[in-house]
């Protein structure tokens, strides 16, 4: 399918000898080159075992975690699906794709950038997509070999209890334990495909990328994986009920849906039971990983493409940038971990993750890529770090803007509005220390970096 053989056979015909040769080590080259497996997940939260959840039940992303390097403070560059995933996949800030929504292309303002599968496929790697990678539909032209989206037509899976929680316009928020097995659920249908794509032999390096659905909305899953969180076990967020004395208005989405009471346990029950499902999914790529005998030169990143609100600040979705929208499970695994189970505390971005594969499998990144490549954590959590996490959201005309260091959250609001948060003593952002003297040069010097950091989001000249 690459042009690779072509061009290589053209140039071997016109050149001496001596600089052919550098063709055929490129070629050697290409072979020996390690995999990559990038399981993508969407809408999934810290609710995890390995990120200290006492009730989520997700044991095999925890063994993924006690096997590799599991990031404590990853962030997401926009809380929402295709500017979080195109920012991931062009290595550039939102500021710089100008994706900011889940309808517009990510080539539209972006002719000549390379994306990711495309920069592995064009340097000899077999490239392979199953499910949700780029937002529905919107793959480009030359990045895949192998693109598989497969969806259940009919059958058990759309049978069984389940409820429509909030009607309306919100109908979205639906619910169902389903009859049947996993194969009768797209994500199970994903994980099956997967594993074959693993098995099968091929010559090239490969990159595949296995984008999971759950626990996004509906949140659908076979009822087996209810039965863990009897309603009755469901608590309710943390925090107070009402928080908005201390942050400004801007923090919210302008249009919030509340539930009940019931609906409510009913939510995060059917939410938790989706991760426990795609937890399972994760299981059966893994296995097939170790028995095709490639865990030992293939690195394995999973990660969400964003967080998600259980109600905490009264809010049951992303689109904010308190923590539970921004901030996402990150784990990377394989060869360059030298001491596994280790949790690395520095800040870092999704985006980052285009570098980190240019750097594992040797490749020269293409210009404009704006991350910095996390191997040197990957190989040294507590490595040297300077940068912040830069995560942006749309509010009106304007964009909410925030930086993460290793313990603050700092926001600008378009309004002027400003928030500042301690994650040593308030994880959940209930406290804005704007006004708190004791804070003041915390927030000046997070401003200036607030400052850098938007201007080097914007497109390089
Ligand atoms: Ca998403």
């Amino acid at each position: 399918m690459t042009a690779a053989p072509t061009i290589s056979a053209r140039v071997r015909l016109r050149l001496p000898l001596a600089l052919a040769a550098p063709v055929w080590r490129a070629a050697a080259q290409a072979a020996a080159r390690p995999n990559i497996l990038m399981i993508a997940v969407d809408d999934l939260n810290t609710d995890l075992g390995c990120y200290g959840h006492a009730q989520v039940l997700s044991p095999n992303v925890d063994a993924l975690a006690r096997r590799g390097i599991r990031f404590d403070r990853a962030f997401c560059q926009y809380p929402v699906c295709n500017p979080s995933r195109t920012s991931l996949l062009s290595g550039r800030y939102p500021e710089s794709t100008g994706i900011l929504e889940n309808t517009t292309n990510p080539r539209a303002h972006m002719p000549d950038a390379v994306f990711l599968p495309e920069f592995l496929r064009r340097n000899g790697y077999f490239t392979g997509r199953v499910g949700k990678i780029y937002h529905d539909g919107m793959d480009g032209p030359n990045d895949w070999d192998v693109s598989l989206n497969p969806r259940p037509e009919a059958g058990p899976g759309r049978q069984g209890e389940g409820r429509n929680l909030t009607g309306g316009k919100f109908a979205f928020f639906q619910w169902r334990a389903a009859e049947g097995g996993d194969e009768d659920q797209p994500d199970g249908m994903i994980a099956a495909e997967a594993v074959r794509l693993v098995e099968q032999k091929r010559e090239k390096p490969w990159f595949l990328a296995v984008g999971l659905r759950k626990p996004h909305d509906p949140y659908i899953a076979p009822k087996k994986y209810f039965e863990p969180y009897p309603l009755d076990r469901i608590a309710g967020p943390p925090g107070p009920a009402n928080d908005e004395d201390d942050i400004p208005a801007a923090a919210y989405p302008p249009v919030r849906h509340g539930l009940g009471p019931l609906e409510a346990r009913e939510y995060k029950r059917a939410y938790f039971a989706c991760i426990t499902f795609m937890d399972a999914q994760v299981g059966k790529v893994m296995a097939a990983l170790e028995r095709s005998g490639q865990a030992s030169r293939t690195l394995v990143v999973f990660f969400g493409d964003h967080g998600l609100h259980l109600g905490e600040h009264g809010w049951w979705n992303k689109v904010t940038l308190f923590g539970r929208s921004a901030r996402v499970p990150m784990m990377v695994a394989g060869p360059p971990v030298s001491r596994p189970g280790r949790v690395c505390r520095r800040p870092v971005e999704l985006l980052s993750l285009y570098p980190s594969f240019a750097e594992w499998t040797g490749l020269r990144p293409p210009a404009g890529l704006q991350g910095a490549s996390l191997m040197p954590l990957v190989r040294d959590p507590d490595a040297a770090w300077s940068r912040a996490a830069y995560t942006v959201v749309t509010r009106g005309k304007g964009l909410g803007r925030c930086l993460h260091d290793e313990r603050f959250r700092y926001t600008e609001w378009p309004g002027g509005e400003v928030e500042l948060y301690d994650h040593d003593s308030d994880p959940h952002e209930y406290r804005n220390l704007r006004d708190d003297a004791a804070y003041a040069r915390v927030r000046r010097e997070l401003a200036n970096r607030l400052r850098e950091s938007t201007t080097a989001a914007k497109p390089a000249r």
